[in-house]
């Protein structure tokens, strides 16, 4: 019967040199050809491919001229690594790593559809990303930094964080400018005040004391009583 062998092919096959199981796969690369496995059995025999791997045409059976192959996994629709990762094919297997500004949404596992590639909060999980005096902002993939009302970045050029942070903005400098006439001008931290000198009063007592509504000088004269 196919799939058998007479035990001594000089002899005449009978109860005393009878058909035994071909062996197969004792050679197994020159009947299944690389990258399977070989499943021998009373009568016949088996070819399967290697987690990873497929058979060159799939309308033949395995063999050494129609061998597995390399799956090209990153070709999948939808990906096998989820949305926001790259996908690198590798003989037999496949790697899935995060674009920048994500990470596995569970980092004990594995990056794959069931796993995906979620946006980092910086804003949370790094501290104190942007440095002090500052409003961070997540975004999907990064995150952006801002001063805080009355402060400004130390160097415009370069990213808001704890090397170039936000400073107090020194408003006092031109107090002229800022008070207008007459005036004090107090610095502090994130802001800073106007305060007329003796004799003064705001023009529009209504309105913070600025270059535009001044400090005048007080007519005492007029006062009553
Ligand atoms: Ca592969
Ligand atoms: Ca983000
Ligand atoms: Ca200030």
């Amino acid at each position: 019967m196919s799939g058998y062998n007479v035990t001594d092919t000089n002899l005449p096959i009978n109860s005393n040199n009878t058909c035994k199981d071909i062996h197969e796969c004792l050679d197994s690369v020159s009947v299944c050809g690389l990258n399977s496995y070989c499943y021998n059995y009373n009568g016949s025999f088996s070819c399967f491919c290697w987690e990873g791997y497929n058979v060159s045409d799939v309308n033949k059976d395995i063999s050494k001229s129609n061998p597995c192959i390399d799956i090209n996994e990153c070709l999948f629709s939808p990906s096998v690594c989820g949305p926001n990762a790259n996908c690198t094919n590798e003989i037999g297997s496949y790697n899935c790593s995060c674009l920048y500004g994500f990470t596995a949404t569970n980092s004990s596992l594995s990056i794959s559809i069931n796993n995906i590639c979620k946006d980092v909060d910086e804003c949370v999980e790094i501290s104190d990303v942007c440095g002090p005096n500052s409003i961070c902002n997540n975004t999907v993939g990064s995150y952006n930094c801002s001063c805080m009302s009355g402060y400004n970045v130390t160097d415009p050029n370069l990213p808001i964080n704890n090397n170039n942070p936000c400073k107090d903005i020194h408003e006092c400098l031109d107090s002229e400018s800022v008070c207008g006439p007459n005036s004090h001008c107090y610095n502090y931290n994130g802001s800073f005040s106007c305060f007329c000198w003796g004799g003064y009063n705001v023009s529009d007592g209504n309105k913070a004391i600025s270059k535009g509504n001044p400090c005048t000088d007080i007519d005492e004269c007029l006062l009553s009583p």
